[in-house]
């Protein structure tokens, strides 16, 4: 495993292609040559009207030239990819499901998170930053049926914005878990609120957003993969009403379907929300 030790663009990089490398779902030798010819033709025929139509110059071909060979020094590939194209295939690719919606898996998931109990605290340290949330729901199928032997994987960043495994100095699973739903597929998940979170400034992702003028900011969210024998798995993630850059998303992964209103508890000690989610047959 790669160790984070710095909490820089490099090493959560660096432990973000590790990450991916791992769990690839596709190798290039099993790509269909007409589908490889058609995609990359038309993406490079894209990439040359662009050229012509701004009368792109020598100084900016060196510049995205140098910028390409420092993202991949950077290890910031997962990251470009996730914030500024996977949203894209996403959509495509539940175009036609029924149930909750879903939308990006983002750089950093890790499987094999610590299994728990339908009513779980998620793991994480003592006295824990941010403000307590109860997230709490039930897993059916799209005709209503309770699904027993659901599980739902939540991960997410802590008050500050880091992803254990991706930042120094976080226990290895910190927020992170694989909730076993009860046999009426309900969960009640004892977590805090994640801070919004800001791709690393300090890389060519940050270099790029400082470049075109952007903000490097995605709103605060849970990210989710809730699954069932027999269904759909669907990855998602949950923002917060009126949260920051709810609007404007970096990675354009936000839906009307996936805004948390969290209510605050009796005791005033912290907020909890319902939501349910509905899986599509296998
Ligand atoms: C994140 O936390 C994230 O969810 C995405 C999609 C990209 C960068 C950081
Ligand atoms: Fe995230």
């Amino acid at each position: 495993d790669i160790i984070t030790e710095q909490a820089t663009a490099a090493a959560s990089g660096a432990a973000a292609t590790e990450q991916f490398r791992a769990k690839q779902r596709v190798e290039a030798a099993d790509a269909d040559t007409r589908r490889v010819d058609t995609l990359v033709t038309e993406l490079l025929t894209a990439a040359h009207e662009i050229i012509r139509r701004h009368k792109v110059t020598y100084a900016e071909y060196d510049a995205l030239k140098s910028w390409l060979i420092q993202v991949g020094e950077d290890g910031e590939w997962p990251l470009f990819l996730d914030v500024w194209l996977e949203h894209v295939v996403e959509e495509v690719a539940s175009e036609s499901r029924q149930g909750s919606k879903g939308t990006i898996e983002g750089p950093y998931y890790v499987p094999g998170s610590p299994r728990l109990p339908a009513e779980a605290t998620l793991p994480m340290r003592e006295g824990e930053a941010g403000t307590p949330l109860l997230f709490q729901g039930q897993v059916t199928g799209v005709d209503g049926t309770p699904l027993s032997g659901a599980t739902v994987e939540i991960w997410h960043a802590d008050a500050d914005g880091y992803y254990s495994q991706f930042a120094p100095d976080l226990p290895e699973w910190n927020l992170r878990g694989t909730v076993m739903a009860d046999e009426q597929g309900h969960f009640k998940i004892h977590t805090v609120e994640p801070a919004p979170y800001q791709i690393p400034t300090d890389g060519s992702c940050g270099k790029l957003v400082a470049a075109a003028g952007w903000h490097a900011w995605r709103p605060a969210h849970l990210h989710l993969k809730v699954s069932a024998p027999g269904y759909q798995l669907i990855t998602t993630q949950l923002y917060f009403k009126g949260g920051s850059h709810v609007s404007d998303d970096i990675a354009s992964a936000v839906k009307p379907e996936l805004i948390l209103d969290p209510v605050p508890v009796a005791d005033g000690t912290g907020r909890e929300v319902t939501y349910d989610f509905v899986l599509d047959k296998a």
